[in-house]
């Protein structure tokens, strides 16, 4: 089944690239959780993570580190979620494997609007 995220790796549908390398693609979340919320998705076109082949796994679990020192740096938290849904009773949107980094900074509920202590 192709999905949005063929489209975006094809090109046909542009994203805001944060990372690429010939296995991995990673762009800011469309809709993000917090400013920074980044996914990262394998360019193998597999729907949930224990289809992925072997290769493709061991690249992910490479990158996804480095990404996660990046959105970290970007958004000045070293607080994060990494979140990865597989499955519709799980709550999986779009099928193809993706990784959600969510940076989670201190005192920010939502996009942008910082709660002072009541
Ligand atoms: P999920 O784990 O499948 O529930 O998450 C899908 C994510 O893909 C969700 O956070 C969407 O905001 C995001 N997304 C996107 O970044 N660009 C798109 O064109 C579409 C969904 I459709």
């Amino acid at each position: 089944m192709s999905t949005i995220f063929d489209r975006i790796l094809d090109g046909d549908i542009p994203c805001h690239r944060v990372f690429e390398n010939d296995h991995v693609l990673a762009f800011m979340d469309i809709s993000p959780i917090s400013a920074g919320h980044t996914l990262v998705i394998p360019k193998e076109r597999k729907a949930k993570l224990h289809e992925l082949s072997d290769e493709a796994a061991a690249e992910l679990g490479r990158v996804l580190p480095r990404i996660a020192r990046a959105v970290c740096r970007v958004t000045g938290t070293d607080d994060y979620n990494v979140l990865q849904n597989n499955g519709r009773t799980a709550h999986q949107a779009v099928f193809h494997v993706h990784f959600h980094i969510i940076p989670r900074p201190s005192q920010t509920v939502g996009l942008g609007i910082h709660w002072e202590p009541i």
